[in-house]
């Protein structure tokens, strides 16, 4: 060990906080993941530890992604760590007695491999009591179709991070539309490119700007589908 090496158990919250920012920058996966443990143990919960640790984490390096001073590989290994704190988590946020509140279909679209938002909706709808089947990354819509035959969800789940690939959503609507199976289906739309208008614009049910609005909003459809149904 060398005389500067930081021990992350001795920091207080905030200082470890800052740390996981500096460590999920620098793509550091280990101690992504002791970090996680460490504000788990210390009381934390999950939810808390996944927004304001990694979440906020990843905002940063987004920025400077942005701005060219990361690049791919570097905003890789970020990612890679992101994930590992998520998979900490994952099984804590899933892990709760919530009703059984139906049955969502997620991918992100065709054309895009970021994954990490989309997760993040996966666990916390799992969470919240959804069944989630997760078409992973880079769909086409035959994979939508085939998954809607195969699972018959409630709803389908769509995330976008790219402005060359959200306009694939409307591709996935038109086409459940075509086959008049549109209307039997939820549609939530998501990712950091997408707003409100757009999400109209593409003919999806709502746009959901962060997770925990995509739980309230799916969970607010399921309402009104019970309520027409009874
Ligand atoms: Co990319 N990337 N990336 N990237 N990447 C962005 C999106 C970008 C904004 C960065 C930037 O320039 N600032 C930019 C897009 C610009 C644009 O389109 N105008 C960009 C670019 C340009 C690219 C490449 C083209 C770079 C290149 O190759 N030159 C390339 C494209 C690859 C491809 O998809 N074909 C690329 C590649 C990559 C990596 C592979 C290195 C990596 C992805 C790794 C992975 O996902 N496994 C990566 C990353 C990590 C990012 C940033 C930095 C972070 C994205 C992220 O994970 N955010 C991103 C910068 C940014 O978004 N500001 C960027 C954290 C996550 C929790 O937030 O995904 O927004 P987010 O999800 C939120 C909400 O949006 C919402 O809830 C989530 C949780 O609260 N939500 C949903 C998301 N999906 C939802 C679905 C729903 C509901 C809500 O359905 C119901």
């Amino acid at each position: 060990m060398s005389d500067d090496e930081i021990i992350l158990s001795e920091l207080s919250d905030d200082e470890l906080v800052q740390q996981m920012h500096d460590d999920l920058y620098d793509g550091l996966k280990e101690e992504i993941e002791e970090g996680t443990h460490i504000l788990l143990e210390r009381g934390w919960e999950p939810y808390k530890v996944l927004t304001e640790a990694l979440v906020e984490g990843m905002r940063i390096v987004g920025e400077d992604f942005r701005d060219g001073i990361l690049f791919v590989p570097e905003v890789l290994l970020s990612a890679n760590a992101m994930k590992a704190g998520m998979a900490i988590l994952r099984p804590l946020l899933a892990a709760t007695n919530a009703p059984k509140q139906g049955k969502l279909v997620i991918g992100t679209v065709k054309g895009d491999i970021h994954d990490i938002g989309k997760n993040l909706v996966g666990m916390m709808m799992e969470g919240a009591g959804f069944d989630v089947v997760d078409l992973g990354i880079n769909n086409p819509v035959e994979n939508y179709l085939a998954a809607i035959e195969e699972h018959q969800p409630d709803i389908i789940g769509m995330s976008a991070l790219l402005t060359t690939t959200m306009p694939y959503m409307k591709v996935v609507i038109d086409t459940m539309k075509e086959k008049g199976i549109r209307d039997d289906f939820v549609v939530l739309v998501g990712g950091a490119p997408l707003n409100e208008e757009f999400g109209k614009a593409v003919g999806a049910d709502a746009y959901c700007r962060d997770a925990a609005v995509a739980v309230e909003t799916a969970k607010e459809f399921m309402k009104r589908r019970h309520n027409v149904r009874a």
